[in-house]
């Protein structure tokens, strides 16, 4: 296109206010792509968003305007629905536009890329018509951050515009700041045609990632993980760029931990989705800096991490006064937070399942009208909220938002988090023996049971390197390649540790609350100082009884047992040994993978057979 024709296209659709807001940012390359798509799309009106409050004001009435959000009894508080069958990620059809050639190895879906483009662009012309188009600006991590990366969204729903607007930065300004730099990411979205307000067409449901040119399609869908760019569809686009400039993108939390003398540590976690990692960075106590999404770099000796966002797109399922009393207030308190897929009573109250209190026998939920026992067209029953039902606010709704979330230099990572749902094999709490052995043996070892939050069988173990593999746009083992070069060069890198908060006895029991994580947080911060000692097992180092003895009565002023230390902390050989032949056979058929990643599963295997000659299957701590 020519720059005359790209300028007759903003100025004619966009009219002069939109206009002038969007050569406001004197960047060639972003009204080229902002032309383009109009030009394709068709929406009948365009609003250009800047970071004025006028401006994020409007988007949040137009989610409600156009009907996509409603309001609930409480001040502040809208509700949305998605279609019945758009209700999680879509994995199948989200696909890499990959040129011929190229490939990114089995585990990753791609798709031609000349085929994909032609496929996106049929799907996406006039998409618009009767619609109108928001274009918003963002900043994937803080303004000002040599961490983050301005993005661009053009998107015809209110619903994903607003949702934007509680969890990423403004980036208005920060696009006037990156004079004619192509270093942005760039999201197309279309709900498509509507019926009842849902996307009607979800049989050509797409999202397509184009590498190459850092955009990233999707269409005929409603649902965040599928829609809201920012978060999942730019966490791909930033793994690759990651791999080049030798930083890293990971599913993972960041919060601080406060240790003795008002000291804090700062940890990231990574946990596939349901298993612990928002009710992880929201402890009482501690302080969140983000629960999903990080970036991490080397600065000097240390490594830093910067959340990539600013709000939270949570589970709320469970979510109840007792177990999650910061949010709990949040959820019940006026505030701008929008409930998705949760049941609306005539009250105009949102209920979702595991809330405190009687569930509601009708109401409106994803299903339409919705009353006990109502089925689906597959004889199925309908739960009054949907299993991945969400709350959308803006951390600045919670009482322990810690104060460094928006500091351009991110926060010192003292130790890493690897979690999974794990009910016979990781015992709580391990820290691993350095960086490399931590990368291998823990973040590229992690496995996690299939919940009822994901279609199919439950419980079935699932191989989910560093919780990310849903994420990866670069090969698996270049990815692990990439981790330890990271940590490899520091002296002293921060500490790996797992925990494992579903370890079941051989009756099918859990072994611990669900609280005691707070516990193995505190543990894990003061093994960051050296201020506790450990135990070494041929698996990693463990904590001794004393140490979590004297936390358990600090945090919850209760008494830990020596029975349960012993029955919770006792290396289970057989379930480490076939573990690792798993794991290994999983990456003998990965091509790239680092020859060490073999030589330290071996040397894991051969500790854990030795131990077994000496003390058997199931060995105490107090054996080493
Ligand atoms: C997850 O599933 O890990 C999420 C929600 O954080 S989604 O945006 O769907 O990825
Ligand atoms: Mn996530």
């Amino acid at each position: 296109m020519t720059s005359k024709k790209i300028m007759d296209i903003l100025k004619t659709k966009l009219g002069e206010k939109n206009y002038q807001k969007l050569i406001g940012i004197d960047n060639p390359n972003l009204h080229q792509f902002i032309a383009e798509y109009v030009e394709l799309c068709n929406p009948d009106e365009v609003f250009v968003c800047t970071d004025s409050p006028e401006d994020t004001q409007y988007i949040r009435e137009e989610a409600i305007r156009s009907k996509e959000e409603k309001e609930l009894a409480i001040e502040g508080h809208t509700f949305h629905f998605e279609g019945y069958y758009d209700q999680a990620r879509d994995k199948k059809n989200t696909k890499f536009l990959l040129s011929k050639g190229f490939d990114l190895g089995p585990d990753i879906n791609v798709t031609d890329k000349e085929e994909g483009l032609k496929e996106i662009r049929d799907i996406l012309k006039n998409i618009m018509q009767g619609h109108k188009l928001y274009v918003l600006f963002f900043s994937l991590g803080p303004t000002n951050s040599e961490f983050s990366i301005p993005s661009v969204q053009l998107t015809d729903s209110g619903y994903v515009a607003h949702s934007e607007s509680l969890l990423y930065r403004p980036g208005y300004e920060e696009f006037k700041k990156l004079g004619d730099s192509k270093r942005f990411f760039k999201f197309v979205h279309s709900e498509g045609e509507l019926e009842n307000g849902v996307s009607k067409n979800v049989d050509k449901r797409r999202i397509y990632i184009d590498l190459q040119e850092n955009v990233v399609y999707s269409a005929n869908t409603q649902y965040g993980g599928n829609t809201i760019g920012l978060k999942k569809l730019a966490m791909r686009l930033a793994i690759n760029l990651a791999l080049q400039d030798g930083w890293l993108t990971e599913h993972m939390f960041i919060m601080g931990v406060h240790g003795p003398k008002g000291r804090v540590s700062y940890f990231a976690g990574a946990f596939p989705s349901l298993c612990g990692k928002t009710s992880t960075s929201m402890l009482e106590g501690e302080t969140i800096v983000g629960d999903d999404i990080a970036y991490l770099r080397k600065k000097g000796e240390e490594i830093r991490a910067v959340n990539v966002e600013k709000g939270i797109f949570g589970i709320i399922q469970c979510i109840n006064s007792r177990d999650d009393p910061i949010l709990w207030k949040a959820l019940n308190n006026p505030g701008e937070i929008i409930f998705s897929n949760v049941l609306v009573t005539e009250e105009k109250d949102a209920y979702w399942i595991g809330k405190d209190g009687e569930a509601p026998r009708k109401g409106i939920n994803h299903s339409g009208e919705w009353i006990l026992g109502k089925k689906d067209s597959e004889g199925n029953e309908i739960p009054p909220s949907h299993r991945n039902a969400r709350f959308t606010l803006d951390l600045k709704l919670l009482e322990n938002i810690d104060p460094e979330i928006n500091s351009p230099e991110g926060v010192v990572v003292r130790g890493v988090i690897y979690g999974g749902r794990d009910s016979d094999t990781w015992i709580p709490v391990e820290e691993s023996f350095g960086w490399v052995h931590g990368v291998i043996t823990k973040g590229a070892s992690l496995e996690s049971e299939t919940t009822a939050a994901t279609l199919g069988e439950e419980g079935v173990r699932k191989f989910n390197p560093m919780s990310n593999l849903d994420f990866l746009s670069i090969p698996i083992g270049r990815y692990i390649e990439n981790h330890l070069n990271f940590g490899a060069s520091l002296k002293n890198p921060p500490l790996i540790f797992s925990v494992n908060y579903f370890l079941k006895d051989s009756k099918g029991n859990f072994m611990n609350s669900k609280a005691d994580k707070a516990v193995w947080l505190k543990w894990m911060e003061l093994r960051a100082h050296k201020e506790v000692g450990a135990i070494e097992t041929p698996t990693g180092r463990i904590p001794k009884y004393q140490d979590l003895k004297k936390l358990f009565k600090e945090v919850f002023g209760r008494d830990y047992s020596k029975g349960d230390y012993i029955k919770q902390f006792t290396l289970r050989v057989p379930e480490n040994l076939a573990k690792i032949d798993r794991i290994m056979g999983i990456y003998k058929k990965i091509p790239d993978t680092p020859q060490i990643l073999f030589k330290l599963l071996e040397e894991q295997r051969q500790r854990l057979n030795k131990a077994r000659e000496k003390y058997g299957d199931y060995i105490s701590p107090d054996k080493f």
